[in-house]
């Protein structure tokens, strides 16, 4: 597949992981509707290749390219000229770029190496889980420009951290550091430098890329459906997954080769 294509990222196809760079780092890679454009063309592509796709893609890792940033937000010098129905459509395009990278068939990782702010933060709420950088910083400042969370951070923050600190980060516009991140479990872990984030993101990916791949598609869509469902509801969809689970090629492969005392090689259907 070609990635050359995008002006604002850098795409580039490192064995089963992709890694997925806005590049803007002039402008701490505020998101303008150049990137929002090239984000959705990009995940439009991805979402066509699946798991049985060009290339056995089993992830990919969400970054911000330079040293400062991995995204300071929507881009506020655009914003600045914009109607409210030119923001709400600004908004409603970056909503598709999130519910599309929930859609992967992959797990995506959020690879967080400085500047996560406003929609910076939001979109990397939208991977699956975050690593960062130990000089990384998190925020919502929509508070400090009279604006809100606009790019699924009402959701998905207090889904990741609870409403008690999503609150608290949202009505101070506060910025908090890596630890306190870690802390409050809006990072998964912390890594000393931007090469050692990168170096953990793709890492996870090739221990991911070695187990069946319908699994890791179903738990992903399983647990974006179930997320604050009710427990009754919860595991119904639970149990329609695990079912579903054992109608693939993956689960026979595996069971087999468990009780064989072999490695499974998953076909990935
Ligand atoms: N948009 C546009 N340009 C930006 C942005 C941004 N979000 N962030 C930084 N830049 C630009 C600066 O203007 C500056 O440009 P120039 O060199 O041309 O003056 C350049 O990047 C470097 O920035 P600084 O000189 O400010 O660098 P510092 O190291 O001093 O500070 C910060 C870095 C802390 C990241 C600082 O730039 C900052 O606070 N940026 C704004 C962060 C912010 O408020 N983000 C939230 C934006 S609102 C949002 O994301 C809401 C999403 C929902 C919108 C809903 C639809 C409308």
């Amino acid at each position: 597949m070609d990635f050359a294509r995008y002006d604002t990222l850098l795409v580039e196809q490192d064995g089963p992981a992709l890694v997925v760079a806005v590049n803007r780092p002039e402008a701490m890679n505020a998101l303008a509707s150049a990137v929002v454009d090239d984000l959705l063309d990009l995940t439009d592509r991805l979402a066509g290749v699946g798991i049985d796709g060009d290339w056995p893609l089993r992830g990919i890792v969400l970054t911000g390219a330079g040293a400062k940033a991995f995204v300071a937000g929507a881009d506020i010098r655009e914003m600045n000229s914009m109607s409210a129905d030119a923001a709400e459509a600004y908004a409603r395009r970056m909503h598709s770029v999130t519910t599309r990278l929930e859609a992967l068939p992959v797990p995506v990782i959020a690879a967080v190496n400085g500047f996560a702010l406003g929609g910076g933060c939001e979109l990397a709420l939208a991977c699956d889980f975050i690593y960062a950088s130990r000089t990384a910083s998190f925020g919502q400042p929509e508070v400090n420009l009279g604006l809100v969370p606009g790019f699924g951070g009402s959701v998905r923050l207090q889904q990741r951290v609870g409403l008690g600190h999503a609150r608290e980060l949202i009505y101070t516009g506060r910025r908090i550091d890596a630890e306190e991140a870690l802390r409050i479990g809006l990072a998964n872990a912390l890594f000393d430098d931007a090469d050692a984030l990168l170096a953990a993101a793709k890492a996870t990916i090739a221990e991911i890329a070695a187990k069946a791949p319908t699994s890791v598609d179903n738990t992903k869509r399983a647990l974006n459906r179930i997320n604050g469902l009710p427990v009754a509801e919860g595991l119904e969809a639970e149990v329609e997954s695990f079912r579903e689970a054992f109608a693939t090629e993956d689960s026979v492969v595996g069971r087999s080769a468990f009780l064989a005392k072999d490695t499974p090689t998953f076909p990935g259907r």
